[in-house]
């Protein structure tokens, strides 16, 4: 058993720390790098993890956190797949006295003090940065621009926010218009599924798919194809997350970039879930650092790329 060893923590009453974490889901290549990560940083001896996964319902999330609340974690960590509806749950936690420490995705509560801390990626600056590569992009063109977006999660944290990032900054440029947008449900099947719908509704008429996710955009790109049209010239793409899979489109000419959102959160998260327990302070907001990537250089970044 791992009670006898020091378990690597300063701090440590020699016990492990018993960590219940709720996923969102296994929807998309950055999830299932995120959930490998986290499973290789919370090990024991150190840790005992509670793994639970969500299938991207939130109220199997629910179900899960109040599991763990039962059992009595030493601290709880989860992902909410949508932003609200948390507070009841997250009142049973702080009432258990069970601190909770936000990963990937942001919760909206009025009472901030329902949770620890929150470790995750700024996703109006990612939704932001695909609009500015959309901008440079289309130096010298004369409107209008004709812009399809495959929406995230409806109520994600992901997908209101990049959507609100990318529109704030084409906003400022009259030639761009976005004229369908929807969501694919961060999946590959479900991208192409609405993409194929919006290139019928339009006839033709698209220059350019921003996808709130590499995965809807892999599965766009199929939709694109079937229709005899070419992804990355006849129909422009941006998407998000700079998995290995957005990589080999770029390097396939089929996806013109990709805005970087790292999913390694695995060894900050166990560094702050210790220092949450040991009852050190730890900052409120604990953001990512990340880049933008694009069709030039996927070849020469592809074998560097961990996730
Ligand atoms: O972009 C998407 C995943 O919450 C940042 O969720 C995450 C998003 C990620 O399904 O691929």
């Amino acid at each position: 058993s791992g009670s006898g060893g020091e378990g690597g923590g300063e701090g440590g009453e020699g016990k492990p720390i018993t960590v219940g974490f709720s996923q969102v889901g296994a929807e998309s290549e950055w999830r299932t790098a995120n959930t490998r990560s986290v499973k290789e940083a919370l090990v024991a001896p150190e840790f005992r993890l509670r793994f639970s996964d969500a299938q991207q319902k939130q109220e199997n999330q629910i179900k899960a956190l109040r599991s763990f609340i039962a059992q009595r974690v030493d601290v709880i960590a989860f992902s909410p797949v949508v932003e609200s509806g948390w507070e009841t749950v997250l009142r049973e936690a702080k009432a258990a006295n069970i601190p909770v420490v936000l990963t990937d995705r942001a919760v909206d509560v009025s009472d901030e003090s329902l949770y620890v801390t929150f470790i995750g990626s700024d996703f109006v600056e990612e939704g932001r940065r695909a609009a500015r590569w959309l901008i440079e992009d289309s130096e010298g063109k004369t409107g209008p621009v004709r812009i399809v977006e495959l929406q995230g999660t409806v109520g994600s944290a992901p997908a209101n926010d990049r959507m609100r990032g990318f529109k704030e900054v084409i906003e400022g440029d009259s030639r761009f218009q976005i004229v369908r947008s929807q969501s694919g449900d961060f999946t590959r099947a479900k991208g192409k599924e609405v993409m194929e719908a919006f290139i019928k509704a339009e006839n033709g008429g698209i220059d350019v798919l921003f996808a709130h996710n590499d995965d809807m955009a892999i599965g766009a790109i199929q939709a694109i194809e079937e229709a005899g049209l070419k992804p990355g010239s006849d129909i422009r793409i941006v998407s998000i997350d700079g998995v290995r899979g957005a990589f080999e489109a770029m390097k396939a000419g089929k996806l013109n970039a990709t805005v970087e959102c790292n999913p390694l959160l695995g060894e900050q998260l166990a560094q702050l879930i210790r220092d949450v327990h040991a009852g050190r302070e730890v900052p409120r907001r604990v953001t990512v650092e990340e880049g933008v990537y694009t069709m030039d250089q996927a070849a020469a970044e592809l074998p560097n790329r961990k996730y």
